[in-house]
């Protein structure tokens, strides 16, 4: 059949577009049953095994792919507990099952509660008990494990995430500070899967980049591919926001917004898919200054991004946020020709570590010093 549908739709010669063949998979729905426990032997009272476990297992480098293609009926079930009998009077228990998955999974049950989070390699998550062994107290009748449909949602964990419109230069930017190769071309949504960049410092630091699809004016309305990406900001610890010099228009029938205008439109764009986000250290690049008159027109509204607020009153309705966003940074950049990138790179690190020295939390001094009083040496 699928030899079939194949031939039928791509015929002879033509060969599935790439971008086609190889989506992307950041979520993945999956059955997760535990193993029966196995039966007792009420004449001697032996008592059945308990069935095998499901567990999620965290690992670094795994994709949704692979566990997608790993388990491809979507169902995964651990072995039954084994019978009690006169040789084995307590049954052994069934094998537990361990799905390996990517770091950086939240685990969603049916209702849409969240159940679960592995955010490091290694870490563990029970997706389904086994079933208890037959024993005096069930009749001796093993029961049925656990099972359950789950959804396993991909946050991609990166330092720092790109936020822009199409065409702003969030790829070409990702290849000049990283050794990735994205796709780089003059058309909206080049970019339709999320991509990783790892920026090597002179000491051996490494800060991982996510380069996400352009957002679009009413993303939040489910436009161009809405906001599905954003959720893979969520997890970085600073937003770097990009934009045209010169403004974007995404096409004639849309409005051409200035580069001003950029900024507050992704500001109420990322306001409304989570005004949380907007609380994350920020960093603005404002890219093609290598254009004709770019340097003068980055002189001219240098001010108007430093003070957001002053700009409100004129700023379009439809894209005025509620609440502003406040860069760290504003920095002028060319991401083809390679100008201003260090002083990025330097600004991301250093944003970071500001970040990370702020989120020292006051009680964790606090623990610290209580523990350095009870256990720490006396001084007499
Ligand atoms: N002149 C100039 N052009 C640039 C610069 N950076 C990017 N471009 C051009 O802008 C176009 C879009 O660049 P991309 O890096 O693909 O833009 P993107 O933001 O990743 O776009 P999407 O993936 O579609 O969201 C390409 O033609 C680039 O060559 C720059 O600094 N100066
Ligand atoms: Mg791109």
């Amino acid at each position: 059949m699928v030899f079939l549908t194949r031939k039928l739709l791509f015929p002879a010669g033509k060969s599935v577009r790439k971008h086609l063949r190889s989506h992307f998979l950041d979520s993945l729905r999956l059955t997760v049953t535990g193993g029966h426990g196995g039966s007792g032997f009420p004449k001697i009272g032996g008592v059945g095994g308990q069935g095998g476990c499901v567990y999620f297992v965290a690992k670094e480098g795994c994709s949704l792919k692979r566990v997608s293609k790993d388990y491809s009926t979507k169902r995964v079930k651990a072995a039954p507990g084994e019978d009690s009998s006169k040789i084995r009077l307590l049954g052994r228990r069934g094998k537990d099952e361990q799905v390996t998955v990517p770091v950086g999974i939240t685990v969603i049950d049916d209702t849409g509660r969240t159940i679960g989070e592995l955010n490091e390699d290694g870490k563990t998550f029970k997706a389904a008990g086994g079933g208890p062994g037959g024993c005096s107290g069930n009749s001796f009748i093993g029961q049925p494990g656990q099972s359950r449909t789950l959804t396993l949602d991909l946050k991609l964990i990166a330092d720092a995430g790109l936020v822009g419109f199409p065409n702003a230069g969030k790829s070409t930017f990702l290849k000049a500070i990283s050794k990735a190769s994205p796709k780089i071309a003059s058309y909206p949504f080049t970019t339709i899967k999320p991509q990783l960049g790892i920026v090597d410092y002179t000491d051996f630091r490494q800060i991982s980049v996510a380069d996400l699809p352009g957002l679009i004016e009413g993303a939040h309305a489910n436009i161009g591919m809405g906001h599905k990406f954003l959720k893979h900001v969520e997890r970085t610890r600073i937003l770097i926001l990009i934009v045209d010099i010169f403004g974007f228009q995404l096409s004639p029938q849309h409005m051409r917004r200035n580069c001003l205008e950029n900024v507050y439109a992704l500001n109420r764009e990322l306001e409304l898919y989570d005004s949380t986000l907007l609380d994350k250290p920020s960093i603005l690049l404002v890219n093609k200054t290598d254009l004709d008159g770019a340097t003068q027109e980055f002189d001219r509204i240098k001010s108007q991004l430093h003070r957001l607020e002053q700009g409100l009153e004129g700023c379009p309705e439809e894209i005025r946020p509620e609440k502003l966003i406040e860069f760290e940074r504003i920095l002028p950049i060319s991401a083809r020709e390679r100008i201003g990138i260090e002083k990025v790179t330097s600004a991301i690190r250093e944003v970071l570590d500001e970040a990370a020295e702020e989120n020292l939390k006051e009680p964790d001094v606090e623990i610290l010093a209580r523990k350095n009083r009870e256990f720490g040496p006396k001084v007499v």
